[in-house]
């Protein structure tokens, strides 16, 4: 009997954490099927994203262990999609630990380790970090300009 297993998330600027997590949800099952945020849901999370949910969906639809994206588009539709895909299991990163035992009258939920030193949000950081310019840089640009504008005059 073919198992069914889902999740729910985000996944903007997809990275490692996200593809292990999804791994891990094709060893627990022969059918995944990965709810994403939409971009108006995310909102309702307070959660801001870089990358659109047209785009978010199509990167994580790629993912060869992936059989099926649906938007997530509510809190309350994990009860009628477990019921209307016939899950078996409902996995998630334990970052949401016990947030949705309520399912377990209807399927099995599995609360997996997340992967260490990565997150959207640091990935976010490192990019800032990148692209700003050193003190050093900026004053040794201004000195250029400086002997520029004194050749110059
Ligand atoms: N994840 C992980 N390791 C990381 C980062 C994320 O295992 N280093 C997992 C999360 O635990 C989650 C999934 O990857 O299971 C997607 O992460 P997010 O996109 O941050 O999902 P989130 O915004 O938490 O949305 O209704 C549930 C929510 O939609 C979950």
């Amino acid at each position: 009997m073919a198992k069914t297993v889902i999740t729910y998330g985000t996944f903007d600027m997809f990275h490692i954490g996200h593809l292990k997590l999804l791994r891990r949800l094709s060893e627990m099952g022969d059918k995944v099927i990965v709810a994403v945020s939409t971009d108006e849901f995310n909102e309702l999370k307070g959660k801001k994203t870089l990358i659109p949910y047209d785009q978010r969906a199509a990167i994580v639809e790629a993912i060869d262990c992936v059989d099926l994206v649906i938007p997530e588009e509510s809190w309350e539709q994990k009860l009628s999609d477990v019921k209307r895909y016939q899950v078996d299991v409902f996995a998630i990163g334990e970052d949401w630990k016990g947030k949705f035992d309520f399912l377990e009258e209807l399927c099995e939920v599995v609360y997996l380790p997340r992967t260490r030193n990565i997150s959207t949000t640091e990935l976010k950081r490192s990019l800032k970090r990148f692209l700003s310019i050193s003190q050093d840089d900026l004053r040794k640009a201004f000195e250029v300009l400086e002997l520029l504008r004194k050749d110059l005059e």
